[in-house]
Formats: structure tokens, sequence, C-alpha cells
């Protein structure tokens, strides 16, 4: 993304009832206005008082985060990546789900995973194993797509890695509808991902395989 401080908090690309009855107005509106907000906020904070940061995006904070000293770098690449994290999330969902169709994006996970079910197992079960809170991620790796997970609000950008997709699967992602049964909401979120807006993000990352500065 190509914004620089000061950072303000991105409208969601659908209407906030949009992705009911899966992911309920309620928790969009707590995810999304208080605590995607209150990470801009803190980010903004953060940034008042370092103008030698102020004229970067938010994924070159989080690769410049871990050069500075803990203790700015720690607060900011946690806010930094608490902002990206959720723009790709709620980027990476639609209420008007198109079908797959056959495309770039497709024809690397059939090269990479077999088929799409296969990479829809992984991934699923990537997002299981997350221990307490944190991600499941598509990242595009120099030999195709490739799955990772991190905890709390990681960011691959931070290991080098490009962004392709990612699912939260922090409890308040899902609590208020589907209590503990993260399984059923991932379920669900496989019929909300938008995968217009993945295809676009892979072509561009592996066309010339470039570090990421999206969204
Ligand atoms: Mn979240």
């Amino acid at each position: 993304m190509s914004e620089t401080y000061p950072f303000t908090l991105r409208p969601l690309p659908y209407p906030i009832e949009a992705l009911e009855p899966y992911i309920d107005k309620k928790t969009m509106y707590i995810h999304h206005d208080k605590l995607t907000s209150d990470y801009v906020d803190h980010l903004n904070q953060l940034l008042s008082n370092h103008p030698e940061l102020h004229n970067m995006t938010l994924d070159e904070l989080i690769r410049t985060a871990f050069r500075l000293p803990s203790s700015i770098g720690i607060p900011l690449s946690r806010s930094a990546s608490g902002v990206y994290n959720h723009y790709l999330y709620f980027d990476s969902m639609t209420p008007n789900q198109k079908s797959q169709g056959s495309n770039a994006f497709l024809k690397a996970l059939d090269k990479y995973y077999g088929s799409f079910q296969n990479f829809r197992d992984r991934f699923t079960q990537a997002a299981m194993s997350v221990f307490g809170s944190g991600y499941a991620w598509l990242v595009c790796g120099r030999r195709g797509p490739a799955i990772m997970t991190l905890s709390n609000q990681g960011n691959p950008i931070a290991a080098g890695q490009c962004p392709i997709m990612c699912l939260d699967v922090w409890e308040h992602s899902y609590f208020l509808m589907y209590y503990n049964k993260r399984v059923e909401y991932i379920g669900d979120w496989w019929g909300l991902v938008n995968w217009e807006y993945i295809n676009e993000r892979y072509t561009e990352l592996a066309s010339g395989y470039r570090r990421a500065d999206m969204p």
C-alpha cells in the first residue's frame, strides 16, 4: 500500500454487513472500526516522534523495524503489521465470490499442491495449527506460492516474503458467531475468498518476483 504517515483507517472494500451470514456485522465493526483503528492510532502515535520514518509505506516500516533499537522497533513492527495484516485480510474477502476459474494463480496451485483441494486442505491445516493468536499466510516465493503461519501480528515481509493473502485466526475474528469452533469459521471463510484480487496480487508478485509493496 502506498499510504504514509499520518495513516488513516482505510474503509472496508464492501458494506460492513456484506459478509453475513458468515461474518456478522458486529464482528466486522469490532474488528475493523475498533481493533484495526486502534492499530492505526497506535502506529501514528509511535511515528509522531520519528520524522525520519514519515515517508515510509507500511511494508517499508515492517522491513525497517527490525533494524531499529528494540524500544521502537518491536512496537513499530507490531503496529505496522497490525495495520497491514488487517487490510490484507479484509481485502482478501468479498461478498460476491466468483468461481476460481482458470488463471495463472490456480495453475501455480495445481503445480505446487497437485490440486486446488489439496491446497485448500493444507491451508486449512496450517490455519488450524496456529497456537493461540496469529494468521495463516499464502506468500509468493521464488519457486511459487507457499503456505506459512505466524503468531500474533507477525508479517512475512519481515522474513523477505511477499504476502498474497492471509487469514486472521485471532479469536476476535470469529468468536461472537463461532465461539471456539475455528474450523467452522475457516470452512465458511473459503466461501468469501476474493479470488480475483488474489489472482491479481499473485500475478503481479510472480512477474518479476519483486518485494511486496502492496496492498
Ligand atoms: Mn484481527
